[in-house]
């Protein structure tokens, strides 16, 4: 059987999983939004440890420590800036998907709580990548078996119902 999923509404940085996923920029050296409030529940040694990380493409991922967050780990991922969604957007944002649960799977995760990828500064529409998040998640939780359950986290009513609504198809 595979791992379930959750939708809530909450602040990722207070959740108690394995792993929170990081909506972070190429620079991987913080920022504002979930980024933003990642890194300053954290604490000065996610910065030092993000800096010798060297950044991150779109699309890609790299795990940290949690350092002082409850989660054992950060995956700071980057997500596209949306564009019009002909430049690859859709498919940049899954990517970001598989590499996350990637990396959770090679790291021991069972727990995973990821924020809604994206769809703040970077604009991408909330409805377009749940579905995409929704999609993804669900293939992912069947090639990894080891990983029990991944958590939505929606900062706000619109991006928990557009969640709600990705996952009634
Ligand atoms: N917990 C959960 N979700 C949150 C939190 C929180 N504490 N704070 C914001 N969100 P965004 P992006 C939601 O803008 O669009 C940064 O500056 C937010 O409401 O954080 O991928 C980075 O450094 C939205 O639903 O990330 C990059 O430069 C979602 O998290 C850029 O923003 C993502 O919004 C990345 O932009």
């Amino acid at each position: 059987m595979s791992g379930v999923i959750e939708v809530i509404i909450d602040d990722i940085t207070q959740m108690n999983v394995d792993a929170i996923v990081n909506a972070a920029n190429e620079s991987l050296l913080g920022g504002g939004g979930v980024d933003g409030a990642i890194h300053s529940a954290a604490g000065l040694g996610l910065l030092d440890e993000c800096r010798r990380l060297g950044g991150c493409p779109t699309g890609e991922a790299r795990l940290t420590g949690g350092h002082n967050l409850p989660a054992r780990f950060v995956i700071h991922t980057v997500g596209p800036i949306w564009k019009g969604g002909t430049s690859g957007e859709d498919d940049l944002l899954a990517s970001c998907y598989r590499n996350c649960m990637r990396l959770a799977a090679e790291n021991g995760v069972r727990s995973i709580a990821f924020p809604s990828v994206s769809t703040g500064v970077y604009r991408f529409p909330v409805e377009r990548a749940s579905k995409i998040a929704v999609r993804e998640v669900r293939l992912l939780l069947e090639k990894y078996p080891e990983i029990e359950m991944v958590v939505f986290v929606c900062f706000g009513r619109n991006v928990y119902d557009a969640y709600m609504e990705a996952l009634k198809a």
